[in-house]
C-alpha cells in the first residue's frame, strides 16, 4: 500500500482528458494496487473521492466513499451519465485545491452507467453528496476543477491564495 501524490491546482496535467481504460488492464495486479492506493490515499486525506487524474493517471476511472463508516468503497470505471434531474447546491472542496470551499450548482439526481473495479458493469440512481462527488470526479476525468464554476475573478483568488499558502508552507 502507498499514498500517492496528489497533483494541486493550477497544475496543468489536472487539464488532461483522461482516456477510457481498457478492461484487460483491470486484470493487471498493478492495475488492482493502483485502486488499492487511490483508497489509502482517499482515505488518508481524508477525502470523499478520487478521480484518477488527481494522481496523475489519465484514465477514466475514480473512487468513492460518501459513508460516514468508511466502509462503503466504490470504483467507477468508464463511468457514464443516461440521466440528470433537478439541481442542489452544495459546498464543495477538493483535494486538488487545498482550503478552498465554494457553492455549486449540479444535478440532484443522476443515473451513472459504469464498470466496476473487476470490469463488471453496473448502474446506479443516485442523488445527495453521492450524486454530487459522483458529477465531481467525472468534471476531473474531463480535466475540469470546480473552481471552473467560480467567476474568473474569484479563480485568481483561489489561485493566489493556494500560492501563498505554498509560500508560507515552504518558508515553515
Ligand atoms: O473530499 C472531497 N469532498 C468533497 C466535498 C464536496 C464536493 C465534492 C467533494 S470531492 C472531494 C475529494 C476530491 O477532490 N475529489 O476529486
Ligand atoms: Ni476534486
Amino acid at each position: 500500500m502507498a499514498l500517492l501524490p496528489i497533483l494541486e491546482f493550477p497544475d496543468p496535467r489536472l487539464r488532461t482528458v483522461a482516456a477510457p481504460v481498457d478492461p484487460a488492464w483491470l486484470a493487471e495486479p498493478a492495475t488492482q494496487q493502483l485502486i488499492d492506493d487511490m483508497f489509502e490515499t482517499m482515505y488518508a486525506a481524508p477525502g470523499i473521492g478520487l478521480a484518477a487524474s488527481q494522481v496523475d493517471v489519465h484514465r477514466r476511472f475514480m473512487v468513492i466513499d460518501v459513508s460516514e463508516e468508511r466502509e462503503r468503497p466504490l470504483v467507477f470505471v468508464n463511468p457514464t451519465l443516461s440521466a440528470h434531474a433537478g439541481e442542489q447546491v452544495y459546498q464543495e472542496g477538493c483535494l486538488s485545491v487545498p482550503g478552498i470551499f465554494a457553492d455549486v450548482t449540479r444535478a440532484n439526481e443522476i443515473t451513472v452507467q459504469a464498470l466496476d473495479r473487476h470490469g463488471q458493469p453496473f448502474e446506479l440512481r443516485v442523488d445527495g453528496l453521492l450524486a454530487v462527488c459522483i458529477q465531481h470526479e467525472m468534471d476531473h476525468l474531463d480535466g475540469k476543477l470546480f473552481v471552473d464554476y467560480l467567476s474568473p475573478l474569484k479563480r485568481e483568488m483561489v489561485r493566489k491564495k493556494l500560492a501563498k499558502q505554498r509560500r508560507q508552507h515552504d518558508a515553515a
